[in-house]
């Protein structure tokens, strides 16, 4: 049986997963106003990873007979300046996003529930290609500046992104 207090702190996680899961819809909807399908496109698998993140919290509350309570996903931003600032934001987001899932392993540290811990390195590596990821396309997106034919480029490369569920990886 998981410990109340590890129970109570990946409850908040799954809404903060359903979050990232919002923001991205969000930003994937700006790309759309914009013109930028594969912009758009990325965002929306985005947008599906995280929901992946947040079932496999949800599951695993369940698996260690304990219970899921769902709670209002805060409205996030809607629109940026550019897809620079889109990107400064999604890095600033993964970022602290990591603060949280460490924040969860001091807490199962904490209450010595070794399961947990053992549970969020696979959140603790995701986090690492998420960072990285989005450090990647914001270098691409400050070398390229306002360039449109660049911006072109890139936004078809964003869209040969394609959705990979890998909590089933891994
Ligand atoms: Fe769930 O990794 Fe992004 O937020």
């Amino acid at each position: 049986m998981i410990h109340k207090k590890m129970e109570e702190a990946i409850n908040k996680q799954i809404n903060a997963e359903m979050y990232s899961a919002y923001l991205y819809l969000a930003m994937a909807a700006y790309f759309e106003a914009n013109d930028q399908p594969g912009f758009a496109s990325w965002m929306k698998v985005q947008y599906q990873e995280e929901l992946t993140h947040s079932l496999k919290f949800f599951n695993y509350v369940h698996e260690r007979g304990g219970k899921v309570v769902l709670t209002a996903i805060e409205a996030p931003q809607q629109t940026w300046d550019s897809p620079l600032h889109a990107f400064e934001e999604t890095l600033k987001h993964e970022e602290y996003v990591t603060s949280l899932i460490n924040d969860l392993v001091d807490t199962a540290i904490e209450v010595r529930d070794h399961t947990t811990n053992s549970f969020l390195q696979w959140y603790l590596d995701e986090q690492v290609e998420e960072e990285a990821t989005a450090s990647n396309i914001l270098a691409q997106l400050k070398m390229l500046r306002e360039s449109k034919d660049s911006l072109y480029l890139l936004d078809k490369e964003l869209g040969l992104r394609v959705f990979v569920d890998a909590t089933q990886e891994k």
